[in-house]
């Protein structure tokens, strides 16, 4: 029994020794002291000895045990010492590293655009409104007042889905959408993508973007839109720009006019920009139609309205000095990170 009692001692040293964790030393400490560890099986035993002889191993018990639980705590005092530093090598910073500068995106040139010509209009009163890319034939063509054989309804200007059916060549169902639900006054802007047949090339491309207006309301004139549309030229290309309206033709507007302004990169004199004459085409507009007011129930005694279209692409390539309306749809990183 000494012996053994001289082995648990042994062990206790050797296995501590190799202890790595803190739940190692527990299980050291219950396979010897614990209330099947080999201690109490030792100390249970006794009663087979005589008087003498056990208080002898008794004692020599006691004493393997004060000295395995000082080995124990011993061990555990260090394990937790070499556990904290471990810990902390592992989380050591070096505050003298240089920062890394996270990649991060930037607003593509198209969405730039939309999002500065969106905010000039909302910050004047205009209401954001959106609808379906997928449009009825009627919402594009006929509350538009494009009549049963206007030619922008041909198969080869337009992508029909069904006969009926179609991908939006303008925002403006939108508008029709708004005045079809809800009374004047309306003050809405609508943005988005919108669809037509045309051949890419480096001034076309078969999807692009507008961003359409449309007020209607009691004594709303010629005035009204003019001063809009100025304000919004100053706001987008500096506030000495100046507009000029040409009369036009819209099927949806009566009067209506094409918008020039003065060449924000020359002030007028004639540059690349311009290609020399001073002016810059950037927009279509005019009194809204009374048959499409019409469509909407909106009595056209008592309500006029006005209503614009402009093109984003031909905005952001003239701004940004873009000479092809394909590079906003490759997204070569080399392009978009210009606009960073
Ligand atoms: C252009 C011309 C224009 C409109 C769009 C519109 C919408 C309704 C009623 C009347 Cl609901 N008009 N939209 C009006 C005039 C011109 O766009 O050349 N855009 C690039």
């Amino acid at each position: 029994m000494q012996k053994q009692l001289r082995s648990i001692l042994e062990e206790a040293r050797n296995q501590l020794q190799n202890a790595d964790s803190l739940e190692n030393t527990e299980e050291i400490r219950v396979k010897l002291l614990g209330k099947k560890g080999q201690l109490t099986e030792i100390l249970r035993s006794m009663g087979s000895l005589g008087a003498e002889e056990r208080k002898e191993i008794g004692k020599l018990a006691n004493e393997v045990r004060g000295q395995v639980e000082s080995m124990l705590e011993e061990r555990k005092v260090q394990l937790k010492e070499i556990l904290r530093n471990a810990k902390l090598r592992a989380e050591v910073i070096d505050v003298t590293e240089p920062g890394k500068i996270p990649v991060t995106g930037v607003k593509h040139p198209i969405t730039k655009t939309i999002d500065d010509m969106t905010k000039i209009f909302m910050n004047m009163g205009f209401e954001l409104t959106e609808g379906p890319e997928v449009e009825t034939v009627f919402m594009n063509f006929d509350a538009l007042n494009a009549g049963p054989n206007h030619p922008s309804r041909d198969m080869t200007d337009t992508f029909y889905i069904t006969e009926n059916t179609l991908l939006r060549t303008q925002t403006s169902p939108v508008q029709a959408r708004t005045l079809l639900t809800k009374e004047p006054p309306l003050k809405i802007i609508s943005p988005g993508r919108v669809f037509r047949t045309d051949t890419p090339d480096a001034t076309h491309s078969p999807v692009f973007h507008q961003v359409e207006g449309l007020i209607v309301g009691e004594g709303v004139t010629m005035a009204d839109l003019k001063g809009t549309l100025a304000e919004f030229a100053k706001q987008m290309f500096g506030a000495d720009t100046k507009t000029k309206f040409r009369p036009h033709h819209f099927p949806f507007t009566e009067p209506s006019a094409e918008v020039d302004v003065s060449c924000f990169k020359c002030g007028g004199k004639g540059c690349r920009v311009c290609k020399g004459s001073g002016w810059i085409e950037i927009l279509g507009c005019g009194m809204v139609h009374p048959n499409v007011l019409k469509v909407g129930g909106i009595d056209t005694e008592k309500y006029t309205g006005f209503a614009f279209g402009i093109g984003v692409e031909r905005i952001a390539m003239l701004k940004y000095e873009v000479d092809d309306i394909r590079l906003f749809y490759e997204n070569d990183e080399r392009f978009l990170k210009q606009f960073r």
